[in-house]
C-alpha cells in the first residue's frame, strides 16, 4: 500500500474530487479477509490433497465443528457451505412457516433465506441507537400466522436476546438468530452462539473469521441438531436411506482448513481489529456531524464493523456525498444495509408501504457508513481516511459545489 500524501499537507485542494489524484494508490476495502497462517494452511491443502478427501464428513470438517463448538460452548456445530445456507436449513428445521419477525436494517440474506421458501418476512423496525430489532415493536408485528422471530446481532453487539425470548415465550414463537457478525463476541459475558433455538454464523470471506465461504448453525438442541444434519447432506441418513427432504450444505475441506487455520490466530485478528477502533476513535473525535458506533468493555467483541453515523445538518454534507469523496480517494467504504430489505426486490412490491412502520430503519439507512478494517488496514491508514473525512466536513459547501459539477 503506498499513501502519496501526508495528512499534515491536507487542503481541500489535495482531495481527489479537486486534484484528480487519490490519497491511496490501491482501493481499501471494507472486508478485505483475515489470512493466518499461509504455510500452515498450503501444508493442510497438500495433506488433503495427498488424502484424496476433499468433502463429505471429511476429517477437517469434522475437527473444526468439535473445536467451533468447544470453543462457543454449545453441544452442536453443524458446519454449512455459506451462512445464508445454513439460514435456510435452521429456518426449515425449526419448522417455521407462515410469517417470521426480522428486522429490515440487515443484509438481504436474512429476509431472502424466508422467503425462499415461501415464508413471509415481515419487518420490524429498530432501535435507532443499537440498530438492532426492537423489541417494544415486536408484539405489534404478531398475528396468528406469526412462527418465529429472527434476531440480528447487527455489528457484532448482541440484539436484546431477554426482550425477544420473553416475547417468545409468552406467544409460543420459536427464536433463530443471525448470528453473522458476532463471532467471538459475547452477551452478558455467554458467548454469542448460546441464544434462542439455534444461531448462524457466517465465515464469508469479508467476515472477521473466515473459512473462504462458510457458515455454521449452532445449537444445544440434540433433536434439531440431528435434523439440520440431515437436511445439509440430502437428507440422507445412511448410505441408502433418505428420511426427510434436504439439500446440500456443506462445508468442503478447504474451507475447513482455512477454519482450522484462522482459528489459531483469531486473538490476534480481535487485537488488530481492536487497536484499528480505538485509532479510528482518537482520530474521528471532536470532526462534527461524524457518531462513531461504540464498543463497550463490558463484552468481548471482534471489533470488525466501524460503523459511523453522518448527520447531514452538522457535517454539512450528506453520509451519500461523503461516501463519493471516499470512493474518489479509493477508500471503498459502504452503506449496509443501505437501502434496507424493505426497499428490495421482491419485498418493496408486496410491501410498498412498509416504510410508515418503519420509521427508525428509514433514517438509519441514510446515516450509516461503514469504514475498512481488519488486519490489511494500519494506523497511518486510519489516520489519514480520517483526515479526509474531516477536511471535507471542515470544507463542506466547496466539496458539495465540486460533487455537483461532476
Ligand atoms: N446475515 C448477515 C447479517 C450478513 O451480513 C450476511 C453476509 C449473511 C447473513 C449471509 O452470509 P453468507 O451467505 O455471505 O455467508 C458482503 C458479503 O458477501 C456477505 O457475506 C456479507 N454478509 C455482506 C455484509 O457483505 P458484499 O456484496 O458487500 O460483498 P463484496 O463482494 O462487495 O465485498 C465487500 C468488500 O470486501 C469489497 O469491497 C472487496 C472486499 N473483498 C471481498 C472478497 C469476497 C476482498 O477484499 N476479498 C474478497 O475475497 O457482501
Amino acid at each position: 500500500m503506498m499513501i502519496n500524501k501526508s495528512p499534515l499537507i491536507y487542503f481541500v485542494t489535495d482531495l481527489a474530487i479537486f486534484s484528480g489524484e487519490k490519497a491511496f494508490a490501491d482501493s481499501l476495502h471494507v472486508g478485505r479477509p483475515n489470512i493466518g497462517n499461509k504455510q500452515h494452511y498450503l501444508q493442510l491443502i497438500n495433506d488433503m490433497l495427498d488424502r484424496r478427501w476433499l468433502s463429505n464428513r471429511g476429517p477437517y470438517i469434522e475437527q473444526f465443528e468439535r473445536k467451533i463448538a468447544d470453543y462457543l460452548g454449545v453441544k452442536h456445530c453443524i458446519a454449512m457451505c455459506n451462512g445464508t445456507v445454513a439460514l435456510e436449513i435452521a429456518i426449515r428445521a425449526l419448522d417455521l412457516k407462515g410469517e417470521v419477525i426480522v428486522p429490515s436494517f440487515t443484509f438481504v440474506a436474512t429476509a431472502h433465506a424466508l422467503k425462499w421458501q415461501e415464508i413471509s418476512a415481515v419487518f420490524c423496525d429498530i432501535d435507532p441507537v443499537t440498530h438492532h430489532i426492537d423489541p417494544a415493536k415486536i408484539e405489534k408485528m404478531i398475528t396468528p400466522r406469526t412462527t418465529g422471530i429472527i434476531g440480528v446481532h447487527t455489528w457484532g453487539r448482541a440484539c436484546d436476546v431477554e426482550a425477544i425470548e420473553e416475547i417468545a415465550k409468552t406467544k409460543r414463537l420459536k427464536v433463530l438468530y443471525d448470528a453473522a457478525h458476532a463471532f467471538a463476541c459475547t452477551h452478558k459475558r455467554r458467548p454469542v452462539g448460546q441464544f434462542g433455538n439455534a444461531e448462524v454464523f457466517s465465515f464469508h470471506a469479508t467476515k472477521f473469521f473466515n473459512t473462504l465461504e462458510g457458515g455454521a448453525v449452532v445449537t444445544n438442541d440434540d433433536e434439531l441438531a440431528k435434523k439440520i444434519r440431515l437436511m445439509k447432506n440430502f437428507g440422507f441418513a445412511g448410505y441408502d436411506d433418505v428420511v426427510l427432504i434436504g439439500t446440500n450444505g456443506k462445508m468442503n475441506e478447504a474451507s475447513a482448513a482455512m477454519g482450522l487455520v484462522n482459528l489459531e490466530s483469531m486473538e490476534e485478528f480481535v487485537t488488530i481489529n481492536r487497536r484499528n477502533y480505538e485509532c479510528y476513535k482518537s482520530c474521528l473525535e471532536g470532526i462534527r456531524g461524524i457518531r462513531l458506533h461504540c464498543y463497550d468493555d463490558l463484552e468481548k467483541y471482534n471489533y470488525q464493523y466501524i460503523v459511523v453515523e453522518v448527520d447531514q445538518e452538522q457535517a454539512g454534507l450528506s453520509r451519500d456525498e461523503l461516501q463519493k469523496v471516499l470512493w474518489a480517494e479509493n477508500v471503498l467504504v459502504r452503506r449496509y444495509f443501505y437501502p434496507g430489505c424493505h426497499r428490495m426486490e421482491p419485498y418493496r412490491s408486496y410491501y410498498p408501504n412498509a416504510d410508515l412502520l418503519l420509521r427508525k430503519t428509514e433514517e438509519v439507512v441514510k446515516k450509516v457508513l461503514v469504514l475498512p478494517t481488519g488486519t490489511s488496514i494500519t494506523p497511518t491508514v486510519i489516520d489519514t481516511i480520517c483526515s479526509i473525512i474531516r477536511v471535507s466536513i471542515n470544507n463542506a459547501s466547496e466539496v458539495r459545489d465540486r460533487l455537483l459539477s461532476k
